[in-house]
């Protein structure tokens, strides 16, 4: 025998794992749950239907987080120098202090908000009487310590509930300070059916009330905006770090290790790179259509897709100079990754991985694990829509009771700001050439025939998932880290990186294949045993079982 790895004692069968999965369930929830658990088999441009985007069903235990965490603590989360005032009781504003882990560098003025927890701290009183003349003082009183450029107002449940005006109060005190835009997010926990709606909330007022703002002229020759890249673990310092290697002017992230002054900006570069599509594809369109920049999608997870992601910013400037220089930083980063895959691959390859990720890691990690020679057996998000599973020509989507909920900001062409950075012509010839606007073709096509694709996975199925699949590691976030380790199988974080990271880049894609093998090469998860599976003590069955 030329291998030594241990066969899998559990073989198994797509549909199976699947009928298993929902067996528990009472009839109307297993049908639900059916449509959202997904066997692939992604024929070239078929693919089939998932559903998603759909609210949870009560009493399941989803990965999901609410609205207000995807607005305040995911889009303007990162941006250091707005205030971010949470008007709500204080678990909200405490819940959403520091715990994603988005870094920034304190520019020259040093301006950093992202280490303070702003909030009104309502207590019951102003739930009954309003607490709207709270949130006045706190404006205020958060504008005389401070003097920031700018004000967000959060609201959280509660504040809906009540009906405090927060966008009239923002107005005012806007008004009345001068010298401070404040403006508001009615981004209630319960607005929408997932963080996916958060994202939209925020992404809507940072174009309504900060794109634009700032004409002071950006120096730079290719000027490209990075929309949904959110610097966790330093992924943006290392983007940032390959950019100026290339000669990329980055002028505003969104949102990762930005400022006020960046956002203001934005319209000033001449093509946007969209990195997480599912928090930011309705950002690109309207800067598209407002001030005639046009978007590609790209992905900084994984080398290959990092490169492939270079040279198509590189493509679309048509310099053949910069061209050049691209190759000349690829040939230069390459080198030491591929000297990291020898290193590596002939403990990682053929070894499995299961992903389970807010709307775009599970399907950008995918290229990483690809490059260790790992196959992904199941993977999902927890609140992308169709278009992230199955590309954008599902686009327009039906819309629902829920999406009615969130806002689809109208733009028009701006009557000074507008101007195309391509002709027409220009553009068709770029995408003759093979660069693609507007376009994502989704999780699904990059899937393997026969794997399972899961939307919204919850506690019940991702232990039955592990249990009959037993995957050589699992990478979900800090929900799910202890109950699967208990299953004795490694699990890595892909939120927070465990404390790790940078992942993205070059030097991102060494740290991850080093962290991988470490993990599924380790036997410590093999001795995991639970006392109860020595010694179970206790059996019980329902009487209706
Ligand atoms: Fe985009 Fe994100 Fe993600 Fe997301 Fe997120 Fe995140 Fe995520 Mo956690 S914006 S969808 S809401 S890539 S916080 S940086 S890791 S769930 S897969």
């Amino acid at each position: 025998m030329a291998t030594t790895a241990k066969k899998k004692l559990v073989q198994w069968d797509p549909t199976d794992i699947k009928a298993e999965m929902i067996a528990k369930y009472p009839p109307k929830v297993a049908r639900k749950r059916a449509k959202q658990i997904m066997i692939n088999e992604a024929l070239e441009n078929e693919t089939p239907e998932i559903m998603a985007n759909v609210r949870t069903i009560p009493g399941i235990i989803t990965m999901r987080g609410c609205t207000y965490a995807g607005c305040k603590g995911v889009i303007m989360g990162p941006t250091r120098d707005i205030v971010n005032l949470v008007h709500g009781p204080i678990g909200c504003g405490f819940y959403a202090w520091l715990t994603r882990r988005n870094q920034t560098e304190p520019g020259a003025d040093g301006e950093n908000y992202m280490n303070y927890c702003f909030s009104t701290d309502m207590q019951d009183s102003d739930i009954i009487f309003g607490g709207e003349k709270k949130l006045i003082k706190a404006i205020q009183e958060a504008y005389d310590l401070f003097h920031p450029k700018a004000i967000g107002v959060f609201a959280t449940c509660p504040v809906g509930l009540i009906g405090d005006d927060i966008h009239t109060i923002a107005k005012n005190m806007k008004e009345k300070l001068g010298d401070c835009n404040v403006f508001a997010f009615s981004c209630e926990g319960y607005k929408g059916v997932s963080q996916s709606a958060g994202h939209h909330i925020a992404n809507n007022q940072v174009f309504r009330h900060v794109v634009g703002k700032n004409d002071v002229p950006k120096e730079g020759e290719f000027k490209i905006n990075l929309l949904g890249e959110y610097n966790i673990g330093g992924d943006g310092f290392e983007i940032d770090r390959i950019f100026k290697k290339c000669g990329i002017t980055n002028i505003s992230t969104f949102s990762g290790n930005s400022t006020y002054d960046q956002f203001a900006s934005a319209h000033q570069a001449d093509l946007s790179a969209v990195m997480c599509h599912r928090s930011i594809n309705y950002v690109a369109d309207m800067l598209e259509v407002k001030y005639g920049i046009p978007w590609i999608k790209v992905n900084f997870i994984g080398a290959e897709a990092t490169a492939k992601s270079l040279r198509k910013i590189a493509m679309y400037f048509e310099n053949q100079a910069f061209i050049d220089r691209v190759e000349k930083v690829i040939a230069e980063e390459m080198p030491d990754v591929e000297a990291a895959i020898a290193d590596v691959l002939p403990r990682t390859k053929g070894k499995t991985a299961m992903i389970f990720v807010g709307g775009s890691r599970a399907h950008h990690y995918q290229e990483l694990f690809k490059e260790m020679g790992m196959k992904v057996i199941s993977a999902g998000y927890e609140f992308a829509h169709r278009d992230d599973y199955e590309g954008r020509q599902v686009l327009p989507l039906k819309v629902d009771a829920d999406s009615r909920n969130i806002e689809e900001i109208k733009v028009e062409a701006d009557p000074k700001l507008f101007h195309p950075r391509k002709s027409k012509e220009e553009l068709e010839a770029l995408e003759k050439a093979g660069l693609k606007f507007r376009h994502y073709d989704g999780l699904i096509p990059d899937m393997e025939s026969g794997t399972l694709v899961i939307d919204d996975l919850n506690q019940h199925e991702a232990e039955k998932l592990v249990e009959l699949m037993k995957p050589d590691i699992f990478c979900a976030g800090i929900k799910e880290k202890f109950s699967i380790q208990k299953l004795g199988v490694p699990m890595k974080q892909l939120h927070s990186y465990d404390s790790g990271g940078p992942y993205a880049g070059f030097k991102g894609a060494i740290n991850f294949y080093h962290e991988i093998d470490r993990l599924v090469n380790s036997k410590v998860w093999s001795y995991m045993k639970a006392p109860w599976q020595e010694n179970p003590q206790l059996a019980g069955a329902y009487v209706w079982e």
